[in-house]
């Protein structure tokens, strides 16, 4: 009976799946574990990660930097000094004197006025201190080769020149050398001004040269006695206690 069925159901039926499978339907059970549920599984990124994300590429300037960034520009003198600030006349005239004090000759820095007595002193001409000047600076020779020389530093100021105001007092024993030094000399802006040396009760021969006023750092405002020094490659600064630099 079964064998002769067989012969009756066509041979068509057999080799056409879609006669015999059903769609699947999902039949809603939860699946066991989910994905990675023991979170061992390697990192993987996504997306594209930023440009430089890896930080690789060197540090570069941007920008363009102020001035004299790099304080490799030199001192500029400003305003005009006192009259025969160099002693180059040869004379000591029109500064004003009191003790001995000559005129000498001297490497490096030509005539220079000389204080050959104790408490000798020399003052300016009247000048006005340029409203952009930072510095009065000036040259100061540590004279004696056996003692100790002291020379001080007075700005006098006011009605008749009568108000003295000590800017620097400078001693070195059995030195023999010059020394530039630079006083902060913004509070004198403007003002018409002499200055004066001289020196100290007990000391050694000094002298003094050079007197002028100088914008030390071009592009910078100073506050307080910052020197200009020369490195191995480039200018740099040497900050007084108390100094500070500004960018103006
Ligand atoms: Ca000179």
């Amino acid at each position: 009976m079964l064998g002769m069925i067989a012969l009756l159901l066509p041979l068509a039926s057999f080799g056409d799946p879609s006669s015999v499978r059903a769609t699947p339907t999902a039949s809603g059970a939860e699946p066991p574990y989910p994905l990675n549920h023991t979170l061992d599984s390697s990192i993987q990124s996504v997306g594209d990660p930023p440009l430089e994300s890896g930080l690789e590429t060197d540090p570069f300037t941007v920008g363009t930097p102020p001035t004299n960034h790099d304080l490799s520009s030199p001192a500029a003198q400003v305003g005009a000094p006192p009259t025969n600030s160099d002693f180059e006349t040869g004379a000591v005239t029109p500064w004003t004197t009191t003790g001995t004090v000559t005129i000498q000759t001297g490497a490096g820095q030509g005539n220079f006025a000389r204080f050959d007595s104790s408490g000798a002193s020399v003052t300016s001409d009247a000048f006005t201190v340029d409203s952009s000047a930072q510095h009065l600076v000036y040259d100061i020779g540590f004279l004696s080769t056996t003692g100790n020389t002291w020379v001080r530093a007075y700005v006098l100021s006011g009605a008749s020149y009568g108000t003295s105001t000590q800017v620097g007092s400078y001693q070195c024993n059995s030195c023999n050398y010059w020394q530039t030094m630079y006083v902060d000399i913004r509070a004198f802006q403007g003002q018409s001004v002499k200055v004066k040396f001289d020196r100290g009760t007990g000391a050694q021969v000094g002298g003094v040269d050079n007197l002028r006023t100088e914008i030390p750092f071009p592009g910078w405002e100073v506050a307080g006695a910052i020197l200009p020094q020369h490195g191995g490659r480039r200018q740099h600064l040497h900050r007084a206690r108390g100094a500070a630099r500004t960018r103006r």
